[in-house]
């Protein structure tokens, strides 16, 4: 399939390592498709879903201790401690591979290796970059080729270069004590063992296209993040792009694929990405986005007809749902998608009844989908050059303290703002959930370096150009003293969008608070929402008191990084310290 020697010389060094009973290299068709779907059919490892219902749908379980990213098995192994930085487990590079070498000895005895060509990012685009994951996983290579452009045109993409990320994946034992998620970014090496999980073992996505693709544009000069891209067409018909950067299981798919309200007639909303983007400034000095997958790893609890319609319309047909419920009419099934069946199996294979106490999905089941099948799937989907970029959006999800939206007053502090965003803690990793922690720019679990160099990354992308893209905040997750979410959220967040679009455009007013520009009274429109102005007020609040006990854990954050933490973000610091001690308490 390939005159490249290197990376024929890879494959048959880690053939002799593994020792498999059978080598294929995949060209990515749809029949291989078929076939390796029939095969997992056949041994159990995909139940077929009703075929008339769910065309081309089929259905995994997975280990039930496999279900989630694993962020304390996942090392960052740079020749230096201090480039791992204390955001990330830190594994000597050497130890490391010997170790892993170890567990890869003879470990596909019996199995398939499937050699796995992948491309992140269009074919024809420049900034695209070629992996190559190996992998004793038929479960994985399915998953690959509806995330990522796979087969022979990223073979041909290749060619004889030898720029490629080398992916090794086995699923091994699937024993949690020897899982372990490796990265080597100096040489842009990912070795995987032990779990046959998305983030974990399709290693085009958070492995290469974040945390080794974070550290390649450090060094090049562009950005890897864990953004979604979305574009919003006027009435007009004049398209603006956002990029938001929301922590895992915090809503960038649902954004990313947002409903505007019927209030919104005339206005379109186009998905170009729901989970990362890959950013570089062009000619015209602005910031242009790609989105470097091809289909969508999405979290399936929540989804449904109401909340998210185009995500629904994208899993349809061709998609693949793992550690769903099953109805006993062959059907996949989950919280939040609607009534409940009479019947089913749950998550772990066990008969499932709406009287049953847990959960008939699990909390992180996710669905894959390709992108091509979501209805909004933007015209500029394929773009080589991707789409320009007018804001970012960075968000988490806050009981209380961030309000549902405010401005940084400029570049540096939106870095700041970034930086110090903060999240309860999801299922998408496993761990304690709801628990507040910092995930700076989302991407604490993903940033293949120290942060303190990433934040000097960002600072000096913003000095690059005027034309670096306005940043915002965002919280649609604020509770009332009962719990519930006060801001109706999904397709309701355009009205805030619309905010952020009219402030980049300089179209609207502001209100200056210690943390940044709120909207003023009226600038969010509010009509046919259900929520009044006095909400409004509720939801923009800035409580100073509680600003103040923020700023403690702040500091506490940047000392971490010692040298490392760039001046600016120490000057951003004391600037906000400031701001807040002149409104003084209440
Ligand atoms: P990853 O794929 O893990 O990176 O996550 P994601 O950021 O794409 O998350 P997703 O959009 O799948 O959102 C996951 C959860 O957030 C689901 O439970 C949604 O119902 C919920 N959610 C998304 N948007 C909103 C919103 O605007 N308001 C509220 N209240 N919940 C939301
Ligand atoms: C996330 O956890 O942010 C995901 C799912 O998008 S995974 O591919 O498992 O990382
Ligand atoms: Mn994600």
């Amino acid at each position: 399939m390939t005159t490249n020697q290197t990376l024929k010389s890879w494959v048959d060094e880690v053939a002799t390592l593994t020792k498999p009973e059978k080598i294929h290299w995949c060209d990515g068709s749809q029949a291989e498709y078929d076939k390796l779907i029939s095969e997992m059919v056949a041994d159990g490892t995909m139940q077929e879903l009703d075929q008339q219902k769910w065309p081309g749908c089929y259905y995994h379980r997975s280990a039930s201790n496999d279900v989630a990213r694993v962020e304390h098995l996942t090392f960052i192994c740079s020749e230096k401690e201090e480039d791992a930085g204390p955001n990330n487990n830190w594994g000597n590079p050497s130890e490391w591979k010997q170790k892993l070498t170890g567990l890869f000895d003879g470990c596909m005895a019996g199995r398939t290796m499937y050699v796995v060509p992948y491309c992140m990012g269009p074919l024809s685009s420049p900034y695209s970059k070629v992996g190559i994951e190996i992998t004793d996983s038929p479960y994985v290579t399915v998953n690959m080729r509806v995330m990522t452009r796979m087969g022979e045109g990223a073979l041909n993409k290749l060619g004889d270069s030898t720029d490629f990320v080398r992916g090794l994946h086995s699923i091994g034992q699937l024993d949690p004590d020897n899982r372990y998620i490796c990265h080597f970014p100096e040489t842009r090496e990912i070795m995987s063992f032990g779990s046959g999980y998305g983030g974990n073992a399709l290693l085009g996505k958070k492995c290469h296209a974040l945390r080794i693709a974070s550290a390649q544009a450090r060094d090049e000069g562009w950005m890897a993040e864990h953004m979604l891209i979305l574009g919003l067409e006027s009435p007009q018909g004049e398209t603006k792009y956002v990029c938001a950067a929301f922590p895992s299981a915090c809503g960038k798919t649902n954004l990313a694929m947002l409903e505007p309200p019927a209030e919104y007639k005339g206005w379109k909303a186009w998905c170009v990405g729901d989970d990362i983007a890959w950013l570089r400034y062009a000619d015209d000095g602005r910031l242009w986005a790609i989105n470097p997958e091809s289909g969508f790893f999405g979290v399936a609890p929540g989804t449904s007809e109401k909340s998210n319609p185009s995500a629904l319309a994208s899993l349809r047909k061709n998609s693949i749902f793992t550690n769903t419920a099953i109805t006993d009419d062959g059907q996949p099934w989950w919280e939040g998608l609607g009534e409940p069946p009479a019947k089913a199996t749950d998550w772990k294979g066990n008969p499932w009844t709406p009287a049953s106490e847990g959960k008939a999905a699990h909390p992180n089941s996710r669905f894959t989908a390709p992108a091509e099948q979501c209805p909004v799937i933007s015209p500029e989907f394929d773009a080589a050059d991707g789409v320009p970029i007018d804001a970012f959006i960075f968000g988490g999800r806050r009981a209380r303290v961030a309000p549902l939206v405010f401005q940084a007053f400029d570049w540096n502090h939106g870095v700041y703002v970034g930086a110090m965003a903060a999240s309860e803690t999801t299922a998408a990793a496993t761990g304690a959930v709801g628990v507040v922690r910092r995930d700076p720019m989302a991407m604490k679990p993903f940033c293949g370096y120290n942060y303190g160099d990433y934040f000097a990354h960002w600072l000096k992308m913003g000095a690059k150009s005027e034309k670096a893209p306005k940043i915002f905040h965002v919280n649609w997750f604020r509770q009332d003293d009962n719990g519930d979410f006060v801001w109706p959220g999904f397709g309701q967040n355009m009205r805030v969008l619309e905010w952020v679009l009219k402030r980049c455009a300089g179209d609207a007013e502001a209100v200056q608070t210690p943390i940044g520009f709120v909207p003023a009274e009226g600038d969010v429109n509010l009509d046919g929402s259900g929520v009044d102005e006095g909400t409004m007020k509720d939801l923009l609040d800035v409580d100073p008191e509680e600003w103040q006990s923020e700023l403690a854990g702040q500091k506490e954050f940047l000392e971490q990084f010692g040298d490392k933490m760039p001046k600016e973000m120490w000057d951003q610091y004391h600037a906000l310290a400031e701001r807040l001690s002149a409104v003084g308490a209440r």
